[in-house]
């Protein structure tokens, strides 16, 4: 089969798509990866041509072998439908995650997003503490998220506890919170370190005045956590705007320990602190 006839490579340009039309995307913000099944990877055997092997910048011995689909450097989402042999590519891990060689695309010089060494530590973090369920790690520079990292502290209880109290789905969609990454130079192994820290407790990790990051098992989840925090961020921004941020109502801690009971959750106490 060819690539681009592929149902995971469908799902991973449709997923771009999206984000760019949330306007999650501006210029080459943001990037995007697959961890790709071993049947997928032999379906789309015949158009692989391994190139030279490529530091990672990081190890992941975990990942030793795994293929990925992942965006390229200085590439726009905007453009991972219209040109995507060049908007994104397959690479091969060696077996140690030390090294990477292009398999299909990222043509015209291309080269795998600056934050592969956050991708791929998010992964091995992710493989190991899901065995092996999550595949999708995506990252984004989503509006309302990122202003809320000027406003509220830099703390994974303040961040979980307020995008929770702004939709009751919000603790069923991500029981164990959000993490939260104070401001870091990106591209490195030291920000995807901290970063995947927070990914073996949290599914979803800010990055503050920058962007966020989820992951998830495939890409509707992975999309659809990414959209649940920012549209509850988005809300709180309303709400901010509106109040200077004294709300009149909201749900309390008992509230949300009720809802625990309910839907089955566990939800950490940490953040259901009482407010001053
Ligand atoms: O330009 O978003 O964090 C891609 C990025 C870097
Ligand atoms: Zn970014």
């Amino acid at each position: 089969m060819k690539v681009l006839d592929a149902e995971f490579v469908k799902g991973f340009i449709q997923m771009a798509e999206d984000g760019w039309q949330k306007g999650w995307h501006e210029r080459n913000g943001g990037n995007l990866s697959y961890r790709i099944r071993p049947e997928e990877i032999e379906s789309v055997k015949e158009e692989l041509v391994p190139g030279e092997w490529i530091s990672t910048k990081t190890e992941v011995p975990l990942l030793g072998g795994e293929y990925f689909l992942i965006t390229g450097t200085g590439r726009y989402f905007q453009n991972v439908i219209r040109k995507p042999a060049e908007s994104f590519g397959i690479i091969e891990l060696d077996e140690a995650g030390a090294n990477y060689r292009i398999c299909w695309g990222l043509e015209n010089g291309g080269r795998p997003t600056s934050e592969i060494p956050t991708h791929l530590m998010n992964h091995e973090v992710k493989f190991r503490v899901t065995g092996g369920a999550h595949r999708v790690i995506y990252h984004c520079h989503p509006v309302n998220t990122i202003a809320l990292t000027f406003v509220l502290p830099l703390t994974d209880e303040a961040f979980t506890r307020e995008i929770w109290e702004m939709m009751t789905e919000c603790p069923v969609i991500f029981p164990t919170g959000i993490g939260v990454v104070p401001w870091m130079v990106p591209g490195g192994r030291a920000i995807g370190v901290e970063t995947s820290k927070l990914m073996e407790q949290y599914d979803a990790a800010i990055w503050a005045h920058h962007g966020m990051f989820c992951s998830g098992p495939d890409f509707d989840t992975t999309f659809g956590l990414m959209h649940t925090v920012e549209k509850a961020a988005e809300t709180l921004v309303k709400v901010i705007s509106m109040t200077g941020g004294k709300k009149r109502q909201t749900i309390t801690p008992q509230d949300f320990r009720d809802l625990a009971v309910d839907f089955n959750l566990t939800l950490p106490e940490k953040f259901l602190f009482e407010k001053e």
